[in-house]
């Protein structure tokens, strides 16, 4: 026998035999077509392999070797016959997903930042971006930091104990320095020209505390974004172009800001910021020129350097991007709330 026709025979079995088998409906039927291909005496494929005798000695590796593919391959579709039918239903249902793709998935409750500190993280990037570096300071206080240093002499209604938090002697430190909860982060400001030679240019956030009446703009404690710039030709246009640029890049594009005249006893001019928002002024915060008495108790010379601060509510700034009507949201630890951000 020629070898093409041999193959074309295996071929011709391998289709036979699998389309036999999975037409096989019951046990019966898989039986009679195990036998008339598989059959040990007079099986299709015993007499495929009869015939290979008659092809020619050098096509009969060739031959043997498809012979047992085709061997293989009916095997596989017996054996897949008789598991469809062993499994009956049962097997069918096992086929089938375990679950219901369609349902909504269980979201995972991950945590995320607080709004505060996620506009915290925003606003040192954007002032990063002006050359700004951040400094830290305490948020428990001396009176030097908090007041003297800053233009703030003993008799200033500004260290009035109704308007701040003092400790109680108990903290007092070693050296009988009396102590309060910081209200301003203006401290810093000192804490940084105390250590550093000009020129500074640097902010400052975090936490402050005031036994303010919590009301929609008010909270006891609160953040505030400092910043600070020291240098030999700094001028009030200077403090207006990094505010401007400040505000347009938190709040965006549209935003115009102005100042009005103000006191604050650290800065010469002092002014309030204000930005304009929904046809209204905002107060934002207050900044000026840094007084040449701040500049001498940190050792300065007021002849040499100027420069500018400035101090802005953080919570109220964070309120405006996000329209969020009551500063008292932030700290109620309410998760509906807290989960929007
Ligand atoms: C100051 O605290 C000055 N240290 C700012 C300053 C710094 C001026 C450097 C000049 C140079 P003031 O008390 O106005 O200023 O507070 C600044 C901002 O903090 C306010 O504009 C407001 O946005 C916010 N703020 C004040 N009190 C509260 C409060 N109880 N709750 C929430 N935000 C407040």
């Amino acid at each position: 026998m020629a070898l093409p026709d041999f193959l074309k025979q295996l071929d011709d079995l391998v289709a036979d035999a699998v389309q036999a088998f999975d037409s096989a409906s019951d046990s019966e039927s898989l039986e009679a077509a195990r036998i008339e291909f598989l059959g040990a005496k007079k099986g299709r494929l015993k007499a495929a392999q009869k015939q290979m005798g008659g092809v020619d000695k050098s096509d009969r590796p060739v031959a043997g070797k498809r012979f047992n593919e085709t061997k293989k391959q009916i095997d596989v579709a017996f054996k897949a016959a008789g598991e469809r039918l062993a499994g009956g239903t049962q097997a069918v249902a096992k086929a089938e997903p375990q679950f219901d793709p369609t349902l909504p998935g269980t979201s995972l409750r991950i945590g995320r930042l607080h709004p505060i500190t996620q506009t915290i993280e925003e606003l040192k990037d954007i002032m990063g971006r002006l050359g700004f570096s951040v400094a830290d300071g305490p948020e428990i206080e001396d009176e030097w930091h908090n007041f003297e240093a800053l233009n703030i002499p003993r008799e200033h209604p500004a260290r009035d104990p109704l308007d701040n938090f003092y400790l109680t002697t108990a903290q007092r430190t070693a050296d009988d320095k009396t102590l309060l909860l910081r209200s301003q982060t203006s401290t810093v400001q000192i804490r940084v020209m105390e250590n550093t030679p000009p020129p500074v240019r640097i902010i400052s956030l975090g936490r402050v505390y005031r036994p303010d009446t919590a009301d929609a703009t008010h909270y006891p404690m609160f953040h505030q974004i400092e910043g600070l710039l020291i240098d030999t030709h700094v001028t009030m246009a200077d403090l207006k172009s990094v505010l401007r640029l400040f505000a347009v890049s938190y709040l965006g594009g549209d935003v115009h800001i102005r100042f009005r005249p103000s006191f604050f006893p650290f800065t010469e001019p002092s002014v309030e910021a204000d930005y304009h928002w929904d046809d209204q002024w905002i107060e934002f915060g207050g900044a000026g020129m840094v007084d040449p008495n701040v500049l001498r108790a940190v050792g300065y010379d007021p002849e040499a350097v100027v420069g500018f601060a400035f101090g802005l509510g953080i919570e109220r700034l964070c309120m405006r991007r996000h329209g969020i009507t009551d500063i008292r949201e932030f700290y109620k630890n309410d998760v509906r709330f807290l989960h929007q951000f």
